[in-house]
């Protein structure tokens, strides 16, 4: 009998531990997702405000551009390789041309989180050329000229926005045109270059890597 009553108040003493004590917890829990919830809804639409100020600013200075993760990367090799392997690229081309391309994080920015893709404009060059006093004109094509100076300049004004909010920058070195068609930046014409709308293929690409986050703006329209 004693023990019945000994098991009896330990029980409730139990109880009225277990019960707050769990009570607590569970609330605890709950209050931690809703903060987690409003946190990572808070941070993404932080990004979502910064990409759009970063498309907008490079827009300003006449280029368009698009934010890929670098977890599409594989997705892009995957594509190059697979034709290579079924014989559709010429192993010839591909050594002489395409065997720099690089798939992974750059050494210089292990953190790289995303691609930041941009189309800057390039018309046709005249050259003038004066020959025994008879002028010479001869039209360069477009990316005949200034070529590196033009990456360098994407790459550096890139590199100046992002620094504002502490992210940096590194040079890339993929196939630009479907980097950009898959990004929705440009889509392929029937003679495979890269068309972006308004500007039409008279155009060089530029991808830079950045650790800027990019997965929280996933699904979303850029523009
Ligand atoms: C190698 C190269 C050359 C070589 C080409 C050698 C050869 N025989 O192919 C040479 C030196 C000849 C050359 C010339 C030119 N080039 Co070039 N070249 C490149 C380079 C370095 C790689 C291109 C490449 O072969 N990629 C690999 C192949 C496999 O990719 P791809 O051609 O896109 O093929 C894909 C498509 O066919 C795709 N595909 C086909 N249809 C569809 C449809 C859909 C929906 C999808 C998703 C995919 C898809 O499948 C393939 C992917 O596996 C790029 C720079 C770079 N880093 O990417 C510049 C680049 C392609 N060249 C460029 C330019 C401007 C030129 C020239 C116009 C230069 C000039 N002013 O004369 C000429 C144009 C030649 C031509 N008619 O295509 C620009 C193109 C810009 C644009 N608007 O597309 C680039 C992107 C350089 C740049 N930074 O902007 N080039």
């Amino acid at each position: 009998m004693l023990f019945v009553i000994f098991r009896c108040v330990i029980n409730f003493r139990l109880e009225s531990v277990i019960i707050p004590w769990r009570f607590g917890f569970g609330c605890g829990v709950c209050c931690g997702v809703v903060v987690a919830y409003i946190v990572d809804y808070a941070l993404s639409f932080v990004m979502v405000r910064f990409v759009d100020e970063l498309f907008d600013r490079l827009k300003e200075s006449g280029y368009p551009s698009r934010v890929v993760s670098v977890e599409r990367l594989g997705l892009l090799q995957r594509q190059i390789c697979e034709q290579r392997d079924q014989g559709l690229l010429d192993d010839q081309v591909y050594r002489d041309r395409l065997e720099w391309f690089r798939f992974e994080v750059p050494e210089g920015l292990r953190a790289a989180r995303s691609l930041i893709v941009v189309a800057v404009p390039r018309p046709m060059t005249r050259a003038v050329f004066v020959w025994g006093g008879v002028r010479r004109p001869l039209v360069l094509p477009p990316t005949y000229t200034a070529y590196g100076a033009i990456n360098d300049q994407i790459k550096g004004l890139v590199g100046k926005i992002l620094s504002e909010k502490g992210y940096s920058v590194a040079a890339s070195g993929l196939p630009l045109k479907l980097l950009a068609v898959r990004s929705g930046l440009g889509e392929y014409g029937r003679n495979n270059l890269c068309y972006v709308s308004g500007m039409g293929s008279f155009l060089q690409l530029v991808a830079v890597y950045s650790d800027m986050p990019c997965e929280r703006i996933v699904g979303r329209k850029q523009r």
